[in-house]
């Protein structure tokens, strides 16, 4: 992990508010130039950006347009970089958000980190039906099964999906993660014994590397 300095955060963040999307595509192509791993720029650009943001709009300091185009540019730099690929794996899994959850830029990254390791990925996007998860976890038979879920408020819609899978794949790995679980991970999971909670990239990186 090479750490991508304050000034380098504050550029970007500053053209991302102002809608400037070459200044940080570029920002984003020099840092990847200068060998910094495309997970760093999730974090300490990305990421580090949309919480910044997010706490900007709750304290009605940025309004919801200018939120919603800093969110449009980090998405199109996310697929402006993303990697190629492997649909030739064997090592699938699939990556979706849960059902009404529209947080759906953590679930990319992490579809992002498993291509980065050689998976084959099938990335399903925001806000899926439990049971339409289930019917292609069936399909498509992965290795593993990855989780996002953002907004607390969704508790019930997670539970209800983690209920299912546990149920209907008792011995396939579920991981999970988002906003939402990164105070009480171990009170929501404690009943779910093949259920884990991963709180980063880079605990992903190692729980793949594992
Ligand atoms: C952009 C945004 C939106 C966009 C999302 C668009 C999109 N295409 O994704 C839109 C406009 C749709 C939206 C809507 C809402 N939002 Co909003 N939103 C945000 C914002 C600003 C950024 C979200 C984001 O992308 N963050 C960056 C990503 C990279 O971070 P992340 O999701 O945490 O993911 C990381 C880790 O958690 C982890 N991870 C995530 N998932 C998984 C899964 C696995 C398996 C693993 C291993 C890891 C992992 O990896 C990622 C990289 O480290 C946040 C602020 C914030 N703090 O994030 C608020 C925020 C998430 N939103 C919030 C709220 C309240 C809402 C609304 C209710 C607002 C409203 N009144 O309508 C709605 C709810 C919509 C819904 N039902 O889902 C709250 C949620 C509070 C909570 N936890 O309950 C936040 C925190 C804002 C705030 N400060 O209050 N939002």
């Amino acid at each position: 992990m090479k750490e991508i300095k304050q000034s380098h955060f504050l550029s970007f963040f500053n053209s991302l508010v102002d809608g400037e999307k070459e200044k940080c595509t570029h920002i984003v192509q020099s840092l990847l130039n200068d060998g910094y791993d495309l997970k760093d720029i999730y974090n300490e650009l990305f990421k580090k950006s949309l919480y910044r943001i997010g706490k900007l709009w709750d304290h009605d300091k940025m309004s919801i347009p200018e939120e919603h185009m800093a969110t449009q540019i980090v998405e199109s730099l996310i697929s402006r970089f993303a990697p190629v690929g492997n649909s030739n794996s064997d090592r699938k899994v699939v990556v979706t958000c849960i059902d009404k959850e529209f947080h759906e830029i953590g679930a990319k990254m992490v579809s992002n980190v498993f291509e980065l390791e050689g998976w084959n990925s099938y990335y399903l996007g925001a806000s899926v039906p439990s049971k339409e998860i289930l019917k292609f976890v069936k399909q498509i038979d992965p290795e593993v099964i990855a989780l996002s879920w953002s907004l607390y408020l969704n508790l019930g819609r997670f539970l209800d999906v983690v209920d299912h899978l546990t149920r209907f794949f008792p011995t396939k790995k579920i991981i999970v993660g988002g906003q939402a679980l990164a105070e009480n991970s171990d009170k929501v999971l404690k009943k779910y014994k093949n259920v884990e909670y991963i709180d980063s990239l880079h605990s992903l990186e190692a729980y793949l590397k594992k």
